[in-house]
């Protein structure tokens, strides 16, 4: 309860442009809601929040991992609001479902920030701001560069195995809206197959060696994450199809995690779509923010690139930080 006064009174110094702040000596307490495992990129994440919400920089961080369970969010933020944490930063596994839950932290004044992905509610009140990347520039990055691409070879017709992320997600909505928004635009490509992968390196495997015992006549490889990209690497060496700068087909990859921007450098992918991870010192700056009675801006986006197989160099990996 103690929270939620403080929360009410710095919401209302909020509105007459005060300025409140928590005791300097108190830790500041973050209830952290994360997807799971699932990926490297996953990983990365997870550990920038929990070195960034360390006790030696002011906070306790409580941290959950959802095991890709959205029921598992649910429980976990029930439990944060029974703890009355300051904030609850939630990475959402997909857009829709948390009108109720979020309504739940708001009603115990408790600020949520969303971060990643991003959640589709009928009243955006329900949390105070979020930071994440614009994943449908990413998907149009990539299907700008495979125009690009295609032009430079003088081919104009490709057919493309889809390996798409966790299903609802905001990620593979936004990545498979880049590749669709572009394929309606190009008469002569085709989506040949799209395929659920959650984002493992298992089920890219598993879903490319099915796909290619029935069909090996693929251009493109649409991974909508390393993981999946990995596996499905996998499974063409296996079926013996060539594939990166000098194969069959072309293997775009989101993500570049430094094992795919190494995969990049040898040649095997030919271009990673940057999605940075490193959220830790974003969601801080926000809590900050707000711990100084500052209102964030609703959305933040994170600056990102694409590296290309044909310029990527060796130093691009060495100062990666993940
Ligand atoms: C993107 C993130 C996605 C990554 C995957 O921000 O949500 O989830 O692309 C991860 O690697 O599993």
């Amino acid at each position: 309860m103690k929270k939620a006064i403080a929360f009410l009174i710095s919401a209302a110094l909020l509105l007459c442009g005060c300025a409140f702040h928590a005791d300097e000596d108190e830790l500041i307490v973050v209830g952290f809601s994360q997807v799971g495992s699932e990926s490297s990129w996953r990983i990365a994440n997870t550990r920038s929040m929990t070195e960034t919400f360390s006790e030696q920089n002011g906070f306790e961080l409580i941290y959950d991992d959802a095991k890709n369970k959205q029921q598992n969010q649910y429980d976990a933020i029930r439990e944060f609001i029974q703890q009355e944490v300051d904030y609850i930063v939630l990475a959402p596994i997909t857009e829709t479902g948390w009108d109720g839950i979020l309504t739940e932290a708001k009603n115990a004044g408790i600020p949520v920030i969303i971060v990643d992905r991003s959640v589709s509610v009928a009243d955006d009140s329900l949390y105070t701001c979020k930071v994440g990347s614009d994943f449908l520039e990413e998907g149009a990055k990539a299907a700008r560069w495979l125009e690009s691409e295609l032009e430079s070879r003088g081919k104009k017709d490709v057919r493309i195995l889809h390996l798409q992320g966790t299903r609802g997600s905001t990620s593979q909505l936004m990545r498979t809206k880049g590749l669709e928004t572009a394929v309606a635009a190009n008469p002569d490509w085709e989506i040949a197959a799209q395929f659920e992968c959650d984002y493992t390196e298992a089920m890219g495997y598993e879903v490319t060696r099915d796909y290619l015992e029935k069909d090996k006549n693929i251009n493109v490889i649409f991974s909508e994450n390393d993981n999946m990209s990995f596996g499905a690497m996998r499974a063409m060496d296996e079926a013996g199809i060539t594939y990166g700068k000098d194969g069959d087909v072309i293997v775009i990859s989101f993500d570049a995690v430094r094992s795919a921007l190494t995969e990049c450098l040898k040649g095997n992918i030919n271009l990673c779509v940057e999605c940075n991870p490193l959220h830790g010192p974003r969601v801080r700056s926000l809590i900050e923010q707000l711990e100084n009675g500052e209102l964030p801006q609703k959305q933040s986006f994170v600056e990102e690139t694409v590296f290309d197989c044909s310029t990527i160099k060796q130093e691009d990996i060495e100062n990666r930080a993940y």
